[in-house]
């Protein structure tokens, strides 16, 4: 390659060389501005010498702006926080633990809604579920937002290729499982829909309410293997994106949505064999303990009358699908993550793994979700970025799902768009023990509920009208105290519920720029 003898030409009335930021090729790194007056006291031999490491860095930061940051976006369904890099005694996930050593793994990460939909609607375009309005399932996010930019379709307008396997709108779990549930089609260049053997054979699955599998506990130890299932084939089919990616060189935002762990629980047998019964122990509600909270929580978590009244057999056995689940889901997250390094791909792919809310398996007497206690409201977060000097770290800094889409659009050097109610999270990713926000919010049929460093504090209704709760983690980390009755917690209660009543306000604030359409009353009485 031949460089101009001159130093490279500039605009006139230009006073200075445009930043160029750090240029890092091999040992060389420069960084800083020159200026005119500066440029004319050189040499003719040194303006030669800086004008090829100008080019040179020019050409660096173009070559970097061609080479953006991927994202590889993974998301369980209905997945808790019962893995291994969170402290579980008994599941195996070594995938995503695998993940969390060369990322940061965020302790205290929150949904906004404990149900898929509504969670779902809402980090997809980086709203609250007040400002979605979607407080449902089965709801397309077009039905309220016809021109929000949702989260990869802002990586597609910045000349990224963006698509889709599996779950990562709301879709019925398992009834539609191979088509587009409620997809939003603008936000993907190509989609895939998987569908296994799990679907297929969907007759032999047990259910505590026979012919029922979605919103019922239900499991399967399957016949046959792994690449029958419906993950597998979902965790193949990302990895023929991520070869295709790997040839094309175009940046990319690819979505890998999993539809287990969520009912029915169907894993090949292998997985179930992983847990011995005898040894789980199925979590059991004190005597007198639903006086202890207010009706909209004892309605939240005693509704389902085959649950409350579950044998403790079936208890272990619904227990023992939901880990062979994960540790299942864990595999494939596993072959996906097997593919990126393999492809050379993970030098420069933000790697995400998280899902859509949290789950509870028996405690509080409850098994699944839409509560505003710690097990549904609380998600499994991953963030991983090449070259992070945080690798393998955690942090307590209370993380929301609506801080996905900032965050990474920061750290692909994308801007925002106006409408993000979220926050960044990357001073956090840079050092653990930053905090960028000091609570976590989360609603449920007409709850809302803050978490913070210490407390879990919850108003039913308007302002607590229909009853308050407040759990003090730093004793009860299982939330079975009620404390809001107690007159020495007065003070506490009073700062909190100031705290909770700005966050609801700040999160029903009408996002700016985005047209929304309300519900028909006659729909909101469904
Ligand atoms: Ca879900």
């Amino acid at each position: 390659m031949r460089f101009s003898n001159s130093v490279p030409r500039l605009k006139p009335g230009a006073n200075c060389l445009r930043p160029f930021g750090t240029i890092e090729s091999g040992n060389i790194i420069l960084a800083g501005v020159l200026t005119f007056g500066e440029l004319s006291l050189m040499s003719e031999n040194v303006k030669t010498a800086f004008a090829i490491l100008v080019i040179a860095g020019l050409a660096t930061v173009h070559s970097e702006a061609e080479h953006k940051f991927n994202v590889l976006f993974i998301i369980c369904d209905d997945l808790n926080c019962d893995l291994g890099s969170y402290g579980h005694p008994m599941v195996k996930s070594p995938n995503i633990d695998r993940l969390a050593e060369r990322g940061m793994l965020f302790k205290r990460a929150y949904c906004q809604y404990p149900l898929c939909g509504p969670s779902r609607a809402s980090f997809m375009t980086g709203m609250y579920p007040d400002q979605t309005l979607i407080h449902r399932n089965a709801i397309r996010i077009r039905e309220r937002l016809p021109d929000v930019v949702s989260m990869s379709q802002h990586f597609m307008n910045n000349g990224y290729q963006s698509a889709r396997v599996g779950k990562l709108y709301h879709y019925n779990v398992p009834a539609d499982i191979g088509n587009d549930g409620h997809d939003d089609p603008a936000s993907w260049h190509e989609k895939v829909n998987p569908r296994g053997r799990d679907k297929t054979e969907e007759n032999k699955v047990f259910s505590l309410v026979p012919g029922r599998f979605g919103g019922t506990l239900s499991w399967l130890a399957a016949d046959g293997t792994d690449d029958e299932q419906t993950d597998a084939i979902g965790a193949e089919a990302t990895t023929s994106f991520l070869e295709k990616y790997s040839k094309n060189k175009k940046p990319f935002f690819l979505a890998f949505g999993l539809y287990r762990p969520h009912t029915p629980y169907v894993a090949p047998k292998k997985y179930f064999d992983m847990y011995d019964r005898t040894k789980i122990s199925v979590p059991k509600n004190p005597e007198g303990y639903l006086d202890t909270i207010p009706l909209p929580a004892r309605r939240s978590i005693a509704s389902k009358k085959e649950q409350v009244s579950i044998t403790d057999d079936l208890a272990r056995q619904a227990i023992q699908a939901y880990y062979a689940s994960i540790t299942f889901a864990d595999a494939q997250v596993g072959r996906v993550l097997n593919a990126l390094e393999r492809l050379g791909l993970a030098k420069n792919t933000v790697v995400v793994f998280t899902s859509d809310h949290g789950y509870h398996m028996g405690e509080h007497g409850h098994y699944m979700k839409t509560t505003l206690f710690e097990n549904a409201d609380r998600v499994p977060l991953i963030i991983s970025v090449p070259g992070m000097k945080t690798a393998g770290r955690t942090t307590i800094s209370p993380a929301e799902m609506v801080d996905f889409y900032p965050t990474l659009a920061e750290l692909c050097g994308l801007k925002p768009p106006a409408h993000l109610s979220g926050i960044s999270l990357k001073p956090v990713l840079d050092d653990e023990s930053a905090q960028p926000r000091n609570s976590a919010l989360t609603q449920n049929a007409g709850g809302y509920s803050i978490r913070t460093d210490r407390y879990r504090y919850t108003e039913w209704s308007n302002n607590g009208a229909a009853g308050t709760e407040l759990y003090d983690h730093s004793t009860d980390p299982q939330e079975m105290k009620n404390l809001s009755n107690r007159p020495e917690q007065k003070e506490t209660i009073e700062r909190l519920s100031m705290q909770l009543r700005e966050r609801i306000a700040q999160a029903k604030s009408a996002p700016p720029g985005v047209e929304r359409i309300a519900a028909k009353p006659r729909e909101k009485k469904k």
